[in-house]
């Protein structure tokens, strides 16, 4: 940076002391916490010549350069300030809105963008870095790509960490050690000020945010102690222990198909799942048989019933009937559409069950809006010892690292089938959207040898999950 450009910062800095954007002395935080600096830039608004030169700066420190598609302010102090700067470089601004979403699906993400567009973010002060992974998160789920922020002031309190954790890079015209630095420097504060704020800074540190993204660096086994539901925590156990994330989806018609295929296949999956309804020969010996192998091949069994009825049909759906779920599947899958009456009926205290809540599908065109996505998993945490995990496409679903992201639509290669469904590689469904237990139908049931097809799914499927781990080592 040029000299002309130092002497530039320094005067901003000088600026924002004197125009009470930073303060030093003794204050309140909005916790109760004393601390002996504040910052309040929403007052740079009331300076016009400021706002200029804090344009002027981010502009040649990090937008010129930079090649998004979009910018975005985090609401509302770095609004003005990322409309002036969306003039300057001629970038397109998105606008986040921040009021909660009184109706329905409305749009969250003002503007003009496609799928895949990337957004540049731009915030006034980072301290833990949660608002503005509150603004990504609504990008992202918009299907925008938003990796680098720019802030006028990194107050060096876990903010940068958090926001790497979450694939954010952070660019700061100033950290609060620079900030400090010209202050004294410029004889605006001591040295003895600079020292106690250095401390305070040090001593309190804004606390880390969990992501989705952290979940899915930790092992397996590591998860397995974290699980409130038992099934979750069984079914992480034998993932670690067997080396195995695979889920075989054996969508036969016939008890006689179904038995051979797992008998050859159960070795290389940790859970089973069925949709016994579309068996035609079904009798409950068929369970026994399933359960007997579930134990010697050390498997787990879901019944993939996609339960979505009102809470008393669905207890009779479990319990009755021809199938009586309830007494053989260690966990079903049902729809949060209904509302919380569903897991009420499930909610079998007796038995060590679980449930996969289906927050999102593999198929083209379905119905489920990121808002849904959202209310399921708002609703599953009420049940924390009942839910095993999410039936679910992408990473962004839950943060919970006890709770197991269940993924179908894969395949080795990316395609689709004649109805709908959409498949991912396992390297795409793995490293990138997160799953766990990986479910894998035709891919193995339909192939020449599906016992060899199994293996070939199973090595890739882990070394995809050995990698993820890794790179958090
Ligand atoms: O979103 C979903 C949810 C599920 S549970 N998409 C799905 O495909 N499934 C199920 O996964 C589906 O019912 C089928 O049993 C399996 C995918 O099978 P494949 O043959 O397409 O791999």
């Amino acid at each position: 940076m040029t000299m002309e450009y130092e002497k530039q910062l320094e005067n901003l800095a000088i600026n924002l002391f004197e125009i009470d954007a930073v303060k030093f002395g003794e204050f309140t935080t909005k916790t109760g916490l004393k601390t002996p600096i504040y910052f309040d830039l929403r007052v740079i608004v009331s300076y016009p010549i400021i706002m200029d030169s804090i344009s002027k700066l981010l502009y040649e420190f990090a937008v010129k350069d930079n090649n998004c598609d979009h910018l975005c302010g985090v609401p509302y102090t770095a609004l003005p300030v990322a409309t002036l700067l969306s003039i300057k470089a001629k970038m397109p601004m998105l606008m986040r809105r921040k009021e909660s979403k009184s109706y329905g699906t409305k749009k969250m993400i003002e503007g003009h963008y496609k799928q895949g567009d990337t957004c540049l973010i731009i915030e006034d002060v980072v301290t833990s870095g949660s608002s503005v992974l509150e603004t990504i998160n609504d990008l992202r789920k918009e299907g925008l790509r938003a990796e680098e922020a720019i802030v006028i002031l990194d107050r060096e309190q876990t903010g940068r960490k958090n926001l790497e954790d979450n694939n954010v890079k952070l660019k700061s015209l100033f950290t609060m050690t620079q900030l400090l630095k010209i202050l004294v420097a410029n004889k605006k504060i001591t040295e003895e000020m600079s020292a106690n704020v250095k401390s305070y800074l040090q001593n309190v540190q804004a606390p880390v945010i969990a992501t989705s993204l952290q979940r899915t660096l930790i092992p397996y086994e590591k998860r397995a102690e974290q699980a409130t539901n038992v099934i979750a925590k069984k079914l992480f156990d034998i993932m670690a222990v067997k080396k195995t994330n695979l889920c075989l989806s054996v969508d036969l018609t016939t008890c006689t198909q179904i038995l051979n295929l797992v008998e050859e296949v159960g070795d290389h999956i940790c859970l089973l799942k069925t949709h016994v309804d579309i068996i035609e020969d079904f009798h409950l010996d068929f369970t026994k048989k399933i359960k007997e192998m579930a134990q010697r091949h050390n498997f787990l069994i879901l019944e993939d019933r996609k339960y979505a009825d009102i809470g008393n049909t669905v207890s009779l759906q479990h319990t009755k009937g021809l199938y009586k779920i309830n007494e053989w599947a260690d966990c079903v899958t049902a729809h949060s559409l209904p509302g919380e009456g569903i897991l009420k009926a499930l909610n079998d205290q007796d038995n060590e069950r679980g449930v996969f809540l289906l927050a999102e599908m593999s198929s083209e065109g379905n119905l489920i809006t990121p808002d849904y996505t959202e209310a399921t998993a708002k609703m599953a945490a009420k049940y924390p010892h009942l839910i095993t995990g999410f039936v679910c496409q992408k990473r962004d679903t839950f943060v919970d690292p006890g709770l197991i992201q269940l993924t179908p639509g894969v395949q080795l290669e990316s395609s689709k089938d004649d109805l709908g469904q959409v498949y991912n590689t396992p390297e795409k469904v793995v490293l990138e959207n997160g799953a766990d237990v990986i479910v894998v139908g035709r891919g193995i049931v339909k192939a020449k040898n599906p016992k060899t097809q199994a293996l070939v799914y199973k090595n890739r499927l882990w070394e995809c999950y050995e990698k993820r781990i890794s790179t958090s080592k």
